[in-house]
């Protein structure tokens, strides 16, 4: 490759950093082991090979990665601003030869060194910068994009400390810090030029500018630096690599001069180290909310940062911002950026020198704002006080916002004044609040719910004012997942099978698994999925019994999976309570013929969660029950794989027999685990909540095993009074179960331990376990009676996969382009010759 020089001479770059062949790789591979890690083989340890392979892979993703950025910057293209507190990547290596194409090649490369591929893959530390489903969707939003040649830049935090590594100790949680920069990262370039600064806290004054215009401005009493890191995403078989780009906070100046000359050297360390706290560590609650300061400071951090970036870049082109809008396309992944709303306005008016209206126009065209919750004590909202002593130019900007809507409600609605407190962005009904829900959709052209489902109860519900206000602001678009890791690197078995059958092109339009159906009646193509089932099923069934220390039998037993948040909403212990019910059924009858099933768990519960704790310690103490019962025979296992997270997770969707999807109907806004297992071809015992409604209209009724209330009967049997008690009395087998956990029959050393469990079911029982218990017992034995029946199981099983095209996530990027966004692919073209800096 060659590249100019700022004279204007061209010289030739080293083919060692671009060349895919084997011997090439095998060279580069060397040179970055001795040259960056500064270590020959003899002493260099695993960790050393995987940062060698990392950096000759990285190398091979710059020359898409500076063509892309040349190519936005050249063609003044609009682009994707991806605003997400939360990101979970998953580790790069394994995606990155995959969307490179150069798996075999480099799988050869690494095995004629000594080395073996997977054992360096699973060297990667994988960077876990958010929660759960929501940062997950970012970051399949974020490979499809690139897939789609769309310009996109994500923007968000780099947590120092991502979402903790949790270990079981004796049955319960324990919370491990994750350090996950310990070794370095090798896929992040800081780019500490573009350096900008964020102000916190202080006060506003009011000034005549030049013009004698009347002007505020905000002096703030804090200011801290976002110095951005990096990461290039690259599309799947395509030149493209977008940016993601993530935040670290620092101090203005690594020594505080004036402290220092006084002699205060701690003290201007200190205030360096009260800085950075701003991007620490992610706050590990996925739902309720919790009305921390340095949450808000992280936000408002992020959200600062990005649309000083924004400006930045657009005014390379453009001398004005005029047609900020028509070049930006800023989507809001849930309220967390939500501020940005005001500070977009701030950026314009106290700085850019713009009028309200028009500095309101853009703000609205540009931003557009996804929900991802129907869980009240979700909705974000930030007390007045705080608010106002961190962000007080904010507040006065959301407070005019607020005189200006409240207006058009008046006028909209003029003889009923009851509307102004339920449309206001400030809830005043108590302790005041902000509420950023309103901030974001007042300030959005679009607004979407991430189901069908979720979007309709937005309507109906929480967001009901503003959908009968702005009834064309508001579209469904149904969450997606990105094939490419969650099928093609993470079940190679399935792929190749499937691949074998109707080609590769699949891959990037998931509809075509259609192509599948007639395969599904072929009894030799069943035989060949049902190997395939059990080869993968022993994959796991190996990294359990290493991991866990429990042998279970990937052969006759039916892998029943829940893995996910833990959350009473999405009653992980009704499942305990059918593994109860199972365990019940034996002791009464140890001869019984039942379907063996290995129940297996996985997921993280929010550290300050006490119940989903002692759900977690349930699921143990259960496991270490009927594990271990000899009249159980090893026919059920109950297992809990430690620290769920997307590494761990890799292995277990394509090990499914069962996928559990059973939150309480109206609860789950879309859930994208679903998704995933569904694609591997495990068949979904679920209710109709989120986007399994979707699933199960797409596979076919009779491939979906359905059960429990349904969203009108939730809130029907709430408003006549439900009383789990009467459930508990008039069914035995569930009082049995009840009280077994209650007198500690799964727990001989403490026979209290489960009670705050079972009098929240026997006296709340907010998420209606008991109501459901019946209807998912039955539907469960449905479950056991077609998985005897192999043949057909395996049919539903191809069935499955075959009709989940939609829930690729690039049909999802192409709705967001398309309704939201109003952004066209742009292909990049490979530059041979990279231009210098003029
Ligand atoms: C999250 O993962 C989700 C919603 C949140 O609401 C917060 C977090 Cl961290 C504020 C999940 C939903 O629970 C899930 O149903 C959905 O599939 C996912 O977001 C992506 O939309």
């Amino acid at each position: 490759m060659n590249q100019n020089l700022p004279n204007g001479n061209q010289i030739q770059i080293e083919d060692d950093r671009t060349g895919v062949d084997v011997e090439t790789l095998k060279r580069a591979f060397s040179d970055n082991l001795f040259y960056i890690l500064g270590k020959f083989s003899e002493i260099a340890t695993k960790n050393d090979f995987y940062m060698a392979l990392a950096y000759t892979i990285r190398d091979r993703l710059l020359r898409r990665w500076l063509s892309s950025q040349q190519t936005y910057l050249k063609q003044d293209v609009k682009i994707v601003c991806y605003f997400s507190a939360e990101y979970l990547v998953g580790p790069h290596l394994g995606k990155n030869l995959i969307n490179l194409d150069i798996v075999d090649q480099v799988r050869q490369a690494v095995e004629e060194c000594g080395l073996n591929l997977d054992d360096l893959i699973e060297q990667e530390e994988e960077p876990g910068l958010g929660n759960g489903g929501l940062g997950r969707l970012a970051a399949c939003y974020m490979d499809s994009l690139a897939t789609l040649d769309i310009p996109a830049i994500g923007y968000g935090i780099r947590y120092e400390f991502g979402i903790f590594d949790q270990e079981i100790c004796e049955g319960w949680q324990v919370e491990i810090t994750d350090k996950w920069l310990r070794y370095g990262n090798p896929w992040e370039i800081p780019r500490t030029e573009a350096t900008v600064e964020i102000g916190l806290g202080g006060y506003t004054e009011y000034y005549y500018d030049e013009n004698n215009r009347y002007r505020v401005r905000w002096i703030p009493d804090r200011i801290i630096k976002g110095v951005p890191y990096d990461t290039p995403i690259l599309g799947y078989k395509t030149n493209t690599a977008n940016t993601l780009r993530l935040w670290k906070a620092e101090a203005p100046e690594s020594f505080n001069f004036q402290a220092f000359n006084v002699g205060d050297y701690y003290g201007a360390v200190n205030q360096k180290t009260y800085s950075e706290n701003i991007t620490k560590v992610l706050y590990p609650n996925d739902e309720p909310m919790q009305g921390k300061q340095l949450r808000l400071e992280q936000q408002f951090f992020f959200v600062s940062c990005s649309l000083q970036d924004m400006i930045r870049i657009h005014l390379l082109q453009e001398n004005s911002l005029d047609n900020f809008g028509e070049k930006f396309a800023a989507q809001l992944n849930d309220t967390h950026p939500s501020v940005g709303v005001a500070e977009l306005m701030r950026l314009l008016i106290d700085v850019h020198d713009y009028e309200w209206e028009p500095a309101w126009e853009i703000t609205q065209k540009t931003f557009a704002y996804t929900n991802h919750t129907l869980l009240p004590e979700a909705l974000e909202k930030w007390s007045l006080s705080l608010f106002g002593s961190l962000l007080p130019r904010h507040l006065e900007i959301i407070y005019e916002i607020n005189r200006r809507f409240l207006d058009e409600i008046r006028t909209r609605y003029p003889n009923d004044p009851g509307k102004l407190s339920d449309f206001s962005l400030i809830d005043d009904r108590g302790e005041k609040y902000v509420r950023m829900a309103h901030l974001a959709c007042v300030g959005s052209h679009a607004i979407n719910g991430v189901a069908q489902l979720h979007t309709e109860l937005l309507q109906k519900n929480i967001l009901r004012g503003f959908y009968e206000l702005w009834p064309q602001k508001f579209s469904a678009k149904t969450n997606g997942i990105t094939p490419r890791r969650w099928m093609i690197l993470s079940n190679p078995e399935l792929t190749e099978l499937i691949t074998s059958k109707i080609g590769d092109r699949w891959m990037t339009h998931l509809d075509e698994l259609r192509k599948l159906e007639p395969f599904a009646d072929h009894p030799s193509f069943r035989e060949a999925w049902r190997k395939m089932k059990q080869q993968v099923k022993s994959r796991l069934a190996d990294r359990i019994e290493k991991r866990c220390g429990i042998t279970v039998d990937p052969n006759n037993s039916m892998f029943d999976i829940q893995v996910k948040r833990i959350h009473e909403y999405k009653r992980q212990h009704l499942n305990v309570l059918h593994i109860i019910t199972l365990y019940n059924r034996i002791k009464n009858n140890p001869n019984l013929d039942v379907v063996p099933r290995t129940f297996i768990f996985g997921g993280k519960a929010a550290p300050s969660y006490f119940m989903a704790k002692l759900i977690i310690k349930l699921i143990n103490s259960v496991g270490e029950v009927v594990n271990n019962d000899s009249d159980v025979r090893g026919r059920l296992k109950v297992v809990f794989i430690p620290d769920y997270n997307v590494t761990n997770s890799q292995p277990v969707y394509p090990a499914a027999d069962l996928s559990e999807q059973i939150s309480t109907a109206g609860k789950e806004a879309s859930g994208t685990g679903n998704m995933k297992f569904s694609l591997n071809g495990s068949l979904t015992i679920g209710t109709l909540d989120g986007a399994n409604v979707e699933i199960r209209q797409e596979v076919g009724e009779d491939n979906f095993f359905l059960f429990g209330l349904k969203t009108d009967e939730v809130s029907q049997m709430k408003s006549e009074g439900y009383n789990p008690w009467e459930f508990y009395s008039s069914n035995p087998a569930l009082r049995e179960v009840i009280d077994q956990i209650s007198s500690g029959y799964f727990s001989p050393e403490d026979s209290n331990l489960f009670k705050p469990l079972v009098d929240s079911l026997l006296y709340h029982d907010e998420y209606m376990l008991l109501a459901d218990y019946q209807s998912y017992i039955d539907c469960q034995d449905r479950v056991s009676e077609a998985y005897r029946d192999w043949d057909n199981w395996t049919r539903m099983s191809i069935l499955n996969t075959a009709r989940m095209g939609k829930f690729s996530s690039d049909r999802a990027i192409r709705e967001y382009c398309q309704d939201i966004w109003n952004v066209q692919a742009v292909p990049v073209k490979l530059e041979d010759y990279i231009q210098a800096k003029a």
